[in-house]
């Protein structure tokens, strides 16, 4: 085959692979074989670069930043969509379509259905299948050539796959961007420092207008096509839905909810449908779109102005609205957060009316530069909580006051002080989310009192029946309870009397709060309302730990061992545990004869998964990480070995930087440190462990030296030291870098200095390199052949 042919041949097979991929949604190869054939086909690009054609897939992402876009005229021009907002201007429409038809009498319409995807319209030019030219609608005569851009979507096919296209083809639709790429593309935006689009429009349209294509490249846009414009050379089916399912055959991705129906009947059970699915599908839609499915039909109605008369898109309700923020005032969580929250006009706005916002926490309220008075925009997508997402600059009113953090907390009057929330991204760094304030008051802060509780007896923790939010307000109120424990100590005759309580259900109360002394111990821990802690922690916790009291001792290093636990919940779990306050409520509670049904072991795994080598790397040592953690622990094998090092030890770890041997000396000569890291291997002690657990993964088992703990010093004159080691290793011995009293035995070649004498203090067999030499041969390996 010559290099033309195979160049050919795997772009063939790329596209079919990708129209598998995009179109099917059903690969055929794995990703690492298209992988291969992609960097195969670069390649013999690379080799040959007058055989890369603009069509090839290796060229999607290419061509230098533009300074500007160019202006295109539509040869046809793109229409609009007339809206219907309900019923009423639905059967209108089709009365209209009817009429102007001059349809027989109990004749139905034909209607081709889809949902209408709110993104950026534009037009695709093909000529002889080839992708020549992409525009945005623009006004609809002329847009913006962002050829370059829609190149890099990977739903856009550069080259029509089948046959039978016309010679010139322009293929419509909408550029938009899936809900869950555009929660990934703001989480990025927002760590590194930067604005979050408003919505997937704004993302979408942000996206397309960038100037240099390999931004574009890096945005999670998708392509679905709704109608065709030019066709030139060769022919279209004669219905709508019909030239859809033939642009999914030529390479475009067809959306799965496109229907046919019969009427206006079927039209408004369509838009029913759709708008129950709303919420759950992974895009946005903003309606439906309603198509005249034959096209004989939609040329006699033809358009008026701007928008055809054989097309309507039925609106759902909006998800964003202007309202007027009338006030900010703050609330205090179960934690002592205090949150800014919105007292807004209220507003329809994504099926409900909404009267408060959240605004999450003061940065929020400065990067949105709200104040007091603005109009804003308010967007309730789906059942999350309705959110500020923009202020209308243009609309604020003449001194409109900026919003301010108080002083006090406005519930029990105690000082409010600030905390900076850090989190931490995959790659270790940290990155500031923001101030975050607290109310200091705690048990005298009725609101953090009253959400605890109510936390405590939530559903997914004690579960307590019959005690919901409007009784624990009432109790904390009146004084009657003060902490979760004061549950357990309540009498049917204090709650008598009391809104909706009478001798029978005061009884039944009590009798179900008593019935949930006996709990399982993940429910309890989740109970605690712990910052950070949800049901999946909570549920690690009581797994992996077992039993409660270690979980209340438990320090934040180890915590980290355990699954999906990071640093941040690690500290906000021991922060807990250590303070006072909660130490009296979680005694006070156990006073009451809280029980677990489920107090266990330490998991098997967890003592499993607990190396030296995670230890070390656990340690922030400077210029340590897992590397070369795992390095270090190789060499010494055991913490006390660590801990006795010197620079000329430390020196010996294979393959350790200077700067992680000058990293592990700063902390040895770290008192702090030194304590720390025997803190910790103390507990693990505490708790059953012991480092003895990686030597015994290993496959040495009858190994006949399993378990010593040789060290070499001085200079072998008949091998080399690594051979010795390696011998060593062979035979199942440790070997470590410095004597200590687990040091089983030393061999000693001339010129032994310091580590000989302290054999001989320690009264530690030394062997000189002719035993050692004798040694290996007992256990069959011959010197020479190392
Ligand atoms: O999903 C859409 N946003 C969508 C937009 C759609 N499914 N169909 C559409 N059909 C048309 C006509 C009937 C004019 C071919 C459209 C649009 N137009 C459209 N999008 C933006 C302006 C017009």
């Amino acid at each position: 085959m010559s290099v033309e042919q195979e160049v050919l041949a795997l772009r063939e097979q790329l596209n079919h692979h990708n129209y598998c991929y995009y179109v099917l949604d059903n690969p055929e190869v794995p990703d690492a074989e298209y992988d291969r054939l992609y960097q195969q086909l670069k390649g013999l690009e690379k080799e040959h670069p007058q055989l890369v054609t603009a069509d090839s897939p290796t060229q999607r992402v290419g061509g230098a930043p533009l300074g500007a876009f160019k202006q295109v005229k539509h040869e046809m021009p793109m229409l609009s969509l007339d809206n219907a907002f309900n019923e009423e201007d639905m059967q209108s429409f089709n009365r209209r379509v009817v009429e102007r038809l001059d349809a027989p009498a109990g004749e139905v319409i034909e209607y081709a259905c889809e949902p209408k995807l709110d993104g950026i319209a534009i037009s695709l030019l093909y000529e002889e299948g080839v992708l020549v030219r992409g525009a945005t609608r623009g006004d609809g005569v002329s847009g913006e050539d962002i050829t370059l851009n829609v190149r890099t979507i990977p739903t856009i096919p550069l080259k029509l796959t089948g046959e039978g296209y016309p010679v010139r083809l322009e293929v419509r639709g909408e550029i938009f961007m899936p809900k869950q790429g555009f929660e990934a593309l703001n989480a990025r935006m927002r760590a590194e420092g930067g604005k979050p689009f408003v919505n997937p429009r704004n993302a979408a349209a942000g996206s397309l207008r960038q100037l240099d294509p390999r931004l574009t490249a890096q945005r999670p846009l998708e392509l679905c096509s709704y109608s065709v414009g030019i066709v030139e050379g060769g022919e279209m089916p004669a219905k709508h839905a019909d030239v859809l399912r033939q642009l999914k055959a030529w390479g475009f991705k067809l959306n799965a909810l496109l229907d046919v129906v019969e009427g206006v009947e079927g039209c408004i059970n369509y838009y029913q449908r759709i708008l129950e699915q709303r919420d759950s599908l992974p895009y946005e839609i903003d309606g439906v779109v309603f198509k005249v499915n034959d096209l004989q039909q939609q040329k006699r109605l033809g358009f008026i102005s701007r928008a055809p008369r054989w097309a309507i898109a039925h609106k759902f309700p909006a998800q964003e609205e202007i309202t007027v923020v009338r006030d900010v005032e703050f609330q205090v969580g179960r934690t002592g957060a205090v949150t800014p929250v919105a007292r807004l006009e209220p507003v329809f706005v994504g099926g409900v009316t909404v009267s408060n916002a959240t605004l999450h926490n003061m940065d929020e309220i400065a990067r949105l530069d709200l104040r007091i008075g603005d109009s804003v925009v308010i967007r309730r997508a789906g059942d999350v909580i309705p959110q500020v997402v923009k202020v209308v600059t243009e609309r604020r009113p003449e001194g409109a006051e900026p919003v301010e953090i108080p002083h006090r907390c406005p519930v029990c009057g105690s000082d409010v002080e600030r905390v900076q929330i850090v989190k931490r991204t995959k790659s270790g760094e940290q990155a500031t989310e923001g101030a975050a304030y607290r109310c200091v008051g705690r048990l005298a802060c009725q609101a953090q009192v009253q959400q605890a509780i109510i936390h405590y007896a939530s559903r997914k923790a004690l579960e307590i029946d019959g005690l919901g939010e409007k009784i624990v307000e009432q109790l904390v109120e009146l004084k009657l309870i003060t902490s979760p424990a004061d549950l357990y100590r309540l009498q049917p005759e204090q709650l008598i009397g009391l809104e909706g309580f009478a001798e029978i259900s005061a009884n039944k109360l009590c009798e179900s709060i008593a019935a949930r002394r006996q709990v399982s111990l993940a429910r309890f821990i989740y109970g605690l309302g712990i910052p950070d802690v949800g049901e999946e922690t909570a549920r690690v916790l009581a797994s992996k730990l077992g039993t409660l009291a270690r979980i209340r001792v438990v320090l934040p290093e180890i915590l980290t061992w355990l699954p999906d636990i990071g640093r941040e919940v690690a500290g906000e779990i021991s922060h807990f545990f250590e303070d006072e306050h909660n130490a009296k409520v979680l005694d006070d509670l156990l006073a009451q004869g809280i029980e677990f049904a489920d107090e266990g072991e330490l998991a098997p795994d967890l003592a499993g998964a607990i190396t030296l080598a995670e230890l070390i790397d656990r340690m922030g040592i400077s210029g340590v990480a897992k590397v070369g953690a795992q390095r270090i622990a190789d060499y010494f094998g055991d913490l006390e070995s660590l801990l006795a090092a010197d620079l000329q030890t430390l020196d010996q770890v294979p393959k350790l930087s200077a700067k992680a041997i000058n990293g592990v000396l700063d902390c040895l000569d770290d008192a702090q440190w030194v304590e720390r890291i025997r803190l910790i291997e103390a507990q693990l002690l505490a708790f059953g462990l012991h480092w003895s657990c990686e030597v015994e993964q290993g496959e040495q088992q009858a190994a006949p030296l399993e378990g010593k703990t040789y060290v070499l010093t001085g200079t072998l004159e008949q091998m080399a030291r690594s051979k010795a080691k390696a011998a060593l290793q062979q035979l199942g011995a440790k070997v470590s870098g410095s004597v200590s009293k687990k040091t089983d035995c030393v061999v000693a070649g001339p010129g032994a200095g310091s580590k000989l004498a302290k054999a001989n203090e320690l009264g530690i067999p030394v062997l000189d390199e002719d035993q050692f030499i004798e040694l290996l041969r007992e256990h069959s390996i011959d010197p020479d052949s190392l």
